[in-house]
């Protein structure tokens, strides 16, 4: 066990809340930054509300950084927070550039400004290898990123090498393939189409409407994934990694798991509508995560099916459970 002290930002997103508990169970207090709202976001932490402290604070308020800093002086900062849709970030590109590229500055500063012995994660994302240069992707893969979330995401992950290169200070950057949950926010395709699958088996909807089903993707389970990022910081020296399967899968081939896995065929519900169709696309996202392996001793535990069929599962309990059904 540690005595040490962990600050996470962004708690109530998916990651954050498998993060506290991985954190948890590692001995660690935990601290966790959540954005003031009228209404309480704490679906993702309420089973764990009583073993963290909540503190408010946002990327766009550098004031609020270094107060919390201050007061709880942590050892390690975990920077999950950023406007994480990429569609969103379409509609809404220069909060998507004011959160999830200068928040890290603003971060990164804080952390400079109070200790720069602090050890830093930087979520960063596969989304910044955007167009296919190079399959599978590495760490050395050159970065060409495919919409304003990219970019932002590009923007952070230098600005932690950065910051380790300029001030020594321990920072890293976590290349992260997309991870997936019962957890996972419903806007996201896979949750879109878990939570679809469940009330269409329940007869509580009749179709699902989705856009390009073509799209490949490296999904892995995000209980596996923060493993790795609590591994990085744990290292001797700081380093950045990418975190994947290693294995790529089609929107169409995970409605087709996830109608299967309660006896329907997905073709007869999924509906092709242009609004969820992307303004430039990522086509095909594979990641190497040798890296990960041979340093961290990370591997991923979960294989596709399985996380696939969890998910399933999880919403058909929740609607069950909603619904009294
Ligand atoms: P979520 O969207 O579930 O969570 C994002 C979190 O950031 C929420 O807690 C949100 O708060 C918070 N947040 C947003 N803007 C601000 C702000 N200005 N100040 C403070 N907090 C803010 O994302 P995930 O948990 O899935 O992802 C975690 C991180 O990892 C993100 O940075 C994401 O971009 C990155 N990432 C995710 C991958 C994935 O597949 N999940 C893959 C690679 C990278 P609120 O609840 O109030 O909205
Ligand atoms: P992504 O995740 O953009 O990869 O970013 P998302 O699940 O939103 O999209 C994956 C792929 O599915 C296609 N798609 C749809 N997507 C959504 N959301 N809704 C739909 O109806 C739909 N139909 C098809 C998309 O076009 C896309 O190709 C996620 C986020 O968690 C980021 O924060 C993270 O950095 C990356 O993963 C890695």
């Amino acid at each position: 066990m540690t005595n040490k002290v962990a600050v996470v930002t962004g708690i109530t997103g998916q990651d954050g809340s498998y993060l506290a508990e991985h954190l948890l169970a590692q001995g660690y207090r935990v601290v966790g930054m959540l954005r003031r709202s009228s209404t309480v976001n704490f679906e993702r932490i309420k089973h764990i509300q009583d073993d963290i402290e909540l503190v408010t604070g946002d990327l766009l308020d550098e004031v609020s950084l270094i107060n919390m800093l201050q007061t709880y002086r942590p050892s390690e900062v975990y920077n999950l927070a950023a406007q994480s849709f990429v569609q969103t970030s379409w509609s809404q590109p220069v909060f998507t550039g004011e959160a999830t590229a200068l928040g890290v500055t603003r971060i990164l500063d804080a952390v400079r400004t109070v200790d720069p012995s602090i050890r830093f994660y930087q979520a960063s994302s596969s989304e910044m290898f955007g167009k296919v240069v190079e399959v599978p992707q590495t760490e050395n893969t050159p970065f060409y990123p495919r919409s304003p979330y990219g970019v932002a995401k590009v923007y952070g992950h230098w600005i932690t090498v950065n910051y380790r290169e300029s001030y020594n200070m321990f920072a890293c950057s976590g290349i992260l393939f997309n991870h997936e949950s019962p957890r996972r926010g419903r806007e996201f395709v896979t949750r879109k189409i878990t939570d679809a699958v469940a009330r269409i088996k329940l007869g509580l909807a009749t179709e699902l409407r989705l856009g390009n089903l073509e799209a490949q993707r490296d999904w892995g389970f995000a209980g596996d994934y923060v493993k790795a990022m609590y591994l990085m910081l744990q290292q001797d020296q700081p380093d950045d990694f990418v975190v994947s399967t290693g294995e790529t899968h089609s929107v169409r081939r995970f409605c087709e798991i996830a109608f299967g896995h309660v006896g329907l065929n997905y073709a007869d519900y999924v509906k092709i509508d242009e609004r969820f169709m992307r303004p430039a696309e990522v086509d095909l996202l594979i990641g190497d995560p040798a890296k990960a392996k041979r340093i961290l001793g990370w591997q991923p535990e979960t294989p596709f099916e399985q996380l696939v069929t969890m998910m399933v599962e999880a919403d058909l309990e929740l609607l069950k459970h909603e619904y009294r059904i």
